[in-house]
């Protein structure tokens, strides 16, 4: 039996405030949270949603040193963009705070200070590894070498990307420090280090056999963590920019990012609840759920708790639904690479979509597997799904009753088996859509939701009441009124999922509020109520807007290859003997021409001096045609005739490569006689 708590507290992992968020920060944590958070409001139950920045760490004074400015000036921008953009979409954070804040200073400092005292750190000094260049010690993102666990490259001194994996900076294989590139020499330092290895036993009792119920993906990773026995891990850095170490003696040293930010939920929850966040956090009828992506899952699972067990007055996560990514287009999202939706981007080019975006994100949301977003399933997704199905039905409801009775409800009448059929297939529909909330299935759940529009959808286009209203008017009122109590069983269920449309459908209905307990009720709109003006709940997205984003990721794709461009290795020598045998001479275009069927080719007529040649060349990507004529170009002249797309190509015409893989055509710096040889 599942324990009955009285109150919930939501936290989600606090966004690093290094840069903006994209949809995979949202579809991993936000939206999920924000669905759940918004599921259980509409119950009535007690549930507080606890967000905020995390404005520490190496991430942070990274980002800071490249820009040339302070990390306060990094952070300040960015909680600012991240916070307002949060809100823009919807999610409902009932705090959004940071972790620079004085509540946030304190409290850590205090628990730390509390572990401290009651012995459970351990002091170790030992060989860090060091910049000198720099004169600094390297530690998390730091410093990036070989994974020892997957051989990838690249990996952070605190986690490989790449097999999920937490490292130590010192296990990392051929280290390399991230500020100079230099390899990095071993210092002596000391640090305080939480034992994990005391917690071992209970932690694997609490995971393994208390929570069997958690997911597949966050169970098998914490049960491999725990098989690989748990180790001593340091707390405290040598970095300038964090909590300093509450302890004397202990100068330069900053509390670790990962102490202090999940410590953030806490001081959160106290700066919105002063008087009773307590009951919030230790209260054993309070349960806590992390929301959080996958890279995050041994902080929460077991590093955080650990913490928790070892301060001793606090709940542990009841649950922690961790996600797998969400890729773009079929490629990894990267920050670096700028390969990603940012959403305040999102929320600027495409105002009032926040619903879409959510919708879009939920029915792809990557709970059991890494999964996709695509531009051309965004415009799917809206277009065939949220038009077509759910603001169609809702429409026509809305302007069938606004055309035959003046907007006013007609009576329920009396109904039919069709009516009976219906509500069944709605209150089964939506008992699943709250099991599967329960159990953090938002995907599934959203797919109960879009049943019920389904259902009235196929209602309304069986029982026809266009047609009937005509010979049976009485049969048409029961019909409508049926209807519109669809909608309002819609505006329910869906608004975990899209507030903004269950709002705006609330407001049309006239529905004073909506709680959980209406769905499935065919009663929920009194005959004789006069609806507001129907408004379309969404709009068709047409091509161009597909096609605009597109060509704003393939321009990302371009700088970053110009960003990364190195210049080919250089090929092997060749006597001068070899070279001489090329013949290379300047000639003048006179005709230049698209070659049919050939995207990729121009053909040219070319003055080489002595008569006229055809050369057929593969840059008609980058230069129109008439451009072209009377230009100067270089080319190779005896090449063997070569056959493209049915021309003779008498040559090649020389161009250069350029970073991004566009070719420019070399031509002499001033007017040379055709037929001049090179070299
Ligand atoms: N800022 C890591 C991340 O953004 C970190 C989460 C902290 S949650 C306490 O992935
Ligand atoms: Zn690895």
């Amino acid at each position: 039996m599942e324990k009955k708590f009285k109150r919930t507290l939501i936290t989600t992992a606090l966004p690093y405030a290094n840069g903006p968020v994209h949809i995979g920060h949202l579809a991993g944590v936000y939206v999920p949270a924000d669905i759940y958070a918004r599921f259980l409001r509409l119950q009535g139950r007690d549930v507080l949603m606890i967000g905020g920045s995390d404005e520490h760490g190496v991430p942070i004074t990274i980002k800071a040193k490249k820009e040339g400015v302070t990390p306060q000036d990094i952070v300040d921008r960015y909680h600012n963009i991240i916070k307002d953009s949060f809100q823009e979409l919807g999610i409902s954070f009932d705090v959004y705070g940071r972790t620079t804040s004085d509540t946030h200073r304190r409290t850590a400092s205090e628990f730390f200070r509390k572990l401290y005292d009651d012995g459970q750190f351990v002091e170790q000094t030992s060989e860090q590894l060091y910049d000198e260049e720099a004169g600094q010690f390297l530690a998390d993102r730091y410093v990036t070498g070989t994974c020892p666990h997957c051989g990838a490259e690249g990996a952070y001194g605190d986690q490989c990307e790449k097999c999920g994996t937490s490292l130590n900076a010192t296990d990392l294989i051929n280290p390399r420090s991230a500020i100079t590139g230099s390899v990095p020499v071993m210092r002596e330092t000391s640090h305080w280090y939480l034992p994990l290895d005391r917690w071992q036993k209970k932690l694997e009792h609490w995971i393994l056999d208390e929570h069997k119920e958690w997911r597949p993906n966050v169970y098998g990773q914490c049960k491999s963590w725990l098989e690989m026995g748990l180790q001593p891990r340091a707390v405290s850095r040598d970095l300038p920019w964090g909590i300093p170490v509450p302890v004397e003696g202990a100068e330069g040293k900053v509390l670790y990012v990962w102490f202090d930010a999940p410590i953030g939920y806490i001081s959160n929850t106290k700066d919105l609840r002063p008087d009773d966040w307590e009951t919030w956090w230790k209260d054993p009828e309070t349960r806590m759920i992390h929301f959080i992506g996958k890279d995050n899952i041994v902080f929460h699972c077991i590093v955080f708790p650990a913490m928790l067990m070892a301060e001793g007055s606090y709940n542990l996560p009841d649950n922690v639904p961790a996600n797998e990514f969400m890729n773009l287009e079929d490629d990894k999202i990267s920050t670096s690479r700028n390969w990603a939706v940012w959403l305040h981007e999102y929320l600027r080019e495409l105002p009032g979509k926040q619903d879409v975006l959510r919708y879009v994100l939920t029915a792809n949301a990557p709970e059991t597997k890494d999964n996709n977003f695509t531009w051309a399933d965004f415009q799917t997704r809206n277009n065939s799904e949220l038009v077509a199905i759910l603001g169609n039905f809702v429409n026509r409801a809305m302007v069938l009753i606004h055309k035959y009775y003046d907007g006013v409800v007609p009576e329920p009448g009396e109904r039919t088996e069709m009516e009976s059929a219906l509500f069944d297939e709605i209150r089964r529909a939506s008992e699943r859509e709250t099991d599967l909330l329960e159990h953090f299935k938002f995907r599934d759940a959203l797919k109960e939701a879009m049943e019920i529009a389904r259902a009235g959808n196929k209602y309304l286009a069986d029982a026809e009441p266009w047609k009937i209203i005509k010979t049976d008017p009485e049969r048409a009122a029961v019909i409508l009124n049926a209807a519109i109590q669809v909608c309002a069983n819609i505006a329910v269920a869906f608004e975990p999922f899209l507030p903004f449309m269950a709002e705006k459908l609330q407001k049309m209905l006239g529905l004073e509020k909506l709680e959980w307990s209406m769905l499935g009720n065919d009663t929920l709109i009194p005959a004789g109520r006069t609806l507001a003006k129907p408004e379309l709940l969404f709009e068709k997205i047409g091509d161009e807007v597909v096609e605009q984003q597109l060509a704003k990721l393939a321009e990302a794709k371009r700088l970053n290859a110009i960003n990364n461009w190195k210049p080919e290795p250089e090929k092997p020598a060749v006597p001068f003997s070899d070279f001489e045998k090329l013949d290379i001479r300047v000639g003048t275009v006179l005709e230049c021409s698209k070659v049919k069927k050939a995207d990729k080719l121009l053909r040219f007529l070319i003055d080489d001096g002595m008569e006229q040649r055809t050369i057929v060349s593969g840059i008609a990507k980058f230069y129109k045609p008439e451009e072209l004529v009377g230009r100067q170009v270089c080319f190779i002249a005896n090449f063997e005739p070569r056959k493209l797309k049915g021309i003779e190509s008498q040559g090649m015409i020389l161009s250069a490569v350029n970073p991004d893989g566009s070719l420019t055509l070399l031509s002499p710096s001033q007017p040379l006689t055709p037929g001049s040889t090179i070299g």
